[in-house]
């Protein structure tokens, strides 16, 4: 897997072809549409059937409806962060659609990928509101999508909390890049303003502070750890893989922190690496993925390196050693 450089690599055979045709139709035209996203979004009008009615296609005006409307602006932002800070074409690399469904089920309380496309709830509006309200929440979703072409992390134990927090890392990122944000700057926090008024709590977790982002007599507490000293053993939640999640997040975040000014153009792609890497094997656990993401830091910065002892440190600082 060699994500980042898929997409250059046509651009640039097309750009080198002497009148010979080194790539198939399919791929020239994915080729040059690079660099744009192919958006549609479906409304499931409160049913469950996907992907629903199609109302708002890629270039179309707003549709008036908040849910739609934020749906394909974060999904373009999305694909902008992937594609100008990484170099990736879509959720495949290739360019392939990005297909959101809003509106899905009644009062709804979650977003999802299902394997092919995001889905959104309108949330009960009394703990939640609408899940397109979130940027980090839909870049969340489609992150899921570039995992699963990626290093399709088992969902379940310490695989399937990797999956969770790259999910939760990229969509950070996400929304850090569209404000222009640096890690000083940033919330940290996944699903801001997704919790109502009535709720006390800042959004879905915490990265800096895992089990700090909510703590209400309807919700419960967050019962995010930050250390392995406090790893979660359950059978819930697939072995906890939104619990366990905040340890590996917080690691994230203490090496963004470490390396300081925007975190997409020095953590985020040693992360991004990472998860490209062909030896990350599809049930890796916490300790297999922070000797990766070291070696890729060492990789990017120097072995010695200041960068790279910082990710070292921040996987150390919460009980993962590399
Ligand atoms: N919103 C959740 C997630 O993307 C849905 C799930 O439990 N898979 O992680
Ligand atoms: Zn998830």
């Amino acid at each position: 897997r060699d994500c980042a450089r898929n997409t250059l690599q046509h651009v640039s055979a097309l750009r080198h072809n002497n009148g010979k045709p080194r790539l198939s139709t399919l791929q020239a035209r994915q080729a040059m549409l690079a660099g744009q996203p192919e958006r549609s979004i479906h409304d499931a009008g409160q049913q469950t059937q996907l992907p629903g009615q199609l109302v708002r296609a890629e270039g179309q005006p707003a549709s008036g409806d908040p849910s739609v409307d934020e749906a394909y602006e974060a999904l373009g932002a999305t694909y902008r962060f992937f594609w100008e800070v990484l170099g990736r074409h879509s959720i495949d690399g290739q360019g392939i659609p990005l297909i959101g469904t809003v509106h899905y089920g009644q009062r709804y309380e979650n977003a999802f990928w299902n394997g092919e496309q995001m889905v959104f709830g309108d949330g009960d509006g009394e703990i939640f509101n609408r899940f397109t309200i979130a940027l980090d929440v839909v870049a969340h979703e489609l992150t899921h999508g570039v995992i699963d072409s990626e290093a399709a992390l088992v969902y379940a134990n310490q695989s399937g909390a990797l999956n969770e927090s790259l999910s939760d890392v990229f969509g950070i990122l996400t929304k850090q890049y569209a404000l222009q944000q640096s890690v000083e700057q940033s919330d940290w926090i996944i699903g801001a303003g997704l919790l109502t008024e009535s709720i006390n709590g800042k959004g879905l977790r915490s990265m800096a502070a895992p089990g700090s982002a909510y703590d209400d007599p309807l919700l419960g507490k967050d019962p995010q750890p930050a250390h392995m000293r406090e790893f979660v053993h359950t059978r819930e939640d697939n072995g906890g893989v939104h619990i366990n999640s905040g340890i590996a997040n917080r690691a994230f975040y203490l090496a963004a922190k470490a390396l300081g000014g925007h975190a997409w153009e020095q953590a985020g792609p040693v992360w991004y690496d990472t998860l490209c890497d062909e030896r990350l094997a599809n049930d890796a656990d916490f300790t297999d993925f922070a000797r990766l993401c070291v070696d890729h830091a060492q990789q990017r910065f120097g072995q010695g390196s200041a960068q790279a002892m910082a990710v070292a440190t921040a996987w150390s600082d919460v009980g993962v050693q590399s």
